[in-house]
């Protein structure tokens, strides 16, 4: 009887006539089994989809009618969704397992009562590079070393290449000063031609395989690719300080299915899901219990979860005013065309 319920659900699924959700989230962001378990137990068929870069996400559901239902927006990104009537907000009742979040994601600065959005991931932004390197990169300023013309690449994201460009010239990553701005795209535009590419997720294999020597990435693409080749490759926090993000989950105001988006967003709130997906994806969660469950290599792993000085050295992205977001994007439109 069970099996013959869990066949019917399963055409039911194929032929998507069931309960159904469109979930858009980052490239690398589940474990393999997070979608098909979820599916298997609710009965609910999820459209599944991913983004490299949360502009390519933001440009998809700018709409309000993108037929996506669940998406994973940067913390820094919470202000300006909401003020564009993007969001939706949550049902506590419906998240029973909100209390598996570590204490400081429980009231985050950008959603100090969690109205909007769940914190998932968390990390830093920092240079992975090839230990073979005879001087290993420290700084942001060796990511403008000629002698790595070629085999550099810099994250495809404006607010991290112009965050990169502050920090190396001493100013905060949040910066809205039109002077300080236009000298970090002065040194992005002179860093230009010694790249290989803009590149985010992507970097990854092309670190280990050995033909990027240094790039500015995520600490989560690091981890990968140094679980990939440890002996290779390693991760520097830069001396002039990094960015911190965080990255949630949240229901778009257009979606039909709110009670099912919730569904999943609390099942990805489980502890042995969370831990699962932390595992699979080498990323650090937000998600306190989860961690607690990991093995003590992957919990105490220094690249995902640094010291609280070297943390201290970070500086969390905020959100910019509309204007300082217009001229970001332009500047970052004329560094792409230079
Ligand atoms: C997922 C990387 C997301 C980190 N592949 C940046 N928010």
């Amino acid at each position: 009887m069970k099996r013959r319920a869990f066949i019917l659900s399963a055409a039911a699924a194929a032929c998507s006539r069931g309960p159904r959700l469109n979930v858009y989230n980052w490239s690398d962001y589940v474990a393999p089994e997070t979608i098909p378990d979820f599916e298997r137990e609710t009965g609910i068929f999820v459209r599944y989809g991913t983004y490299e870069s949360v502009q390519e996400m933001l440009a998809k559901v700018m709409s309000g009618n993108s037929g996506w239902d669940v998406v994973f927006p940067s913390a820094d990104y919470i202000q300006p969704m909401r003020e564009m009537g993007l969001l939706a907000p949550l049902r506590p009742e419906w998240l029973p397992h909100l209390d598996a979040l570590d204490a400081p994601f429980r009231h985050p600065p950008w959603d100090p009562e969690l109205r909007w959005s769940v914190p998932y991931m968390w990390g830093v932004t920092g240079i992975a590079y090839q230990t073979s390197l005879d001087r290993p990169p420290c700084s942001w300023g060796d990511l403008w070393n000629p002698r790595l013309a070629g085999k550099i690449t810099m994250l495809d994201d404006p607010p991290e290449v112009l965050g990169a460009c502050l920090k190396m010239l001493g100013y905060s990553l949040n910066s809205s000063d039109p002077a300080q701005l236009r000298r970090a795209q002065q040194e992005a535009i002179a860093q230009k031609k010694l790249l290989r590419a803009y590149l985010n997720a992507e970097v990854r294999d092309q670190l280990v395989a050995g033909d990027v020597a240094a790039a500015q990435a995520w600490a989560i693409t690091a981890a990968q690719a140094i679980e990939a080749a440890p002996d290779k490759l390693a991760f520097a926090f830069p001396s002039e300080g990094f960015a911190r993000f965080a990255d949630t989950v949240a229901v778009l105001r257009e979606s039909r299915r709110q009670q099912a988006a919730h569904r999943f967003i609390d099942y990805l709130l489980r502890p042995e899901v969370s831990a699962k997906i932390a595992t699979a994806t080498q990323t650090a969660t937000a998600n306190g219990a989860a961690r607690a469950l990991l093995p003590a290599a992957m919990r105490d792993n220094p690249v995902l979860y640094p010291s609280g000085g070297t943390l201290a050295r970070g500086e969390w992205f905020q959100p910019q005013s509309a204007a300082s977001q217009r001229l970001r994007d332009r500047l970052w439109t004329e560094i792409k065309s230079a």
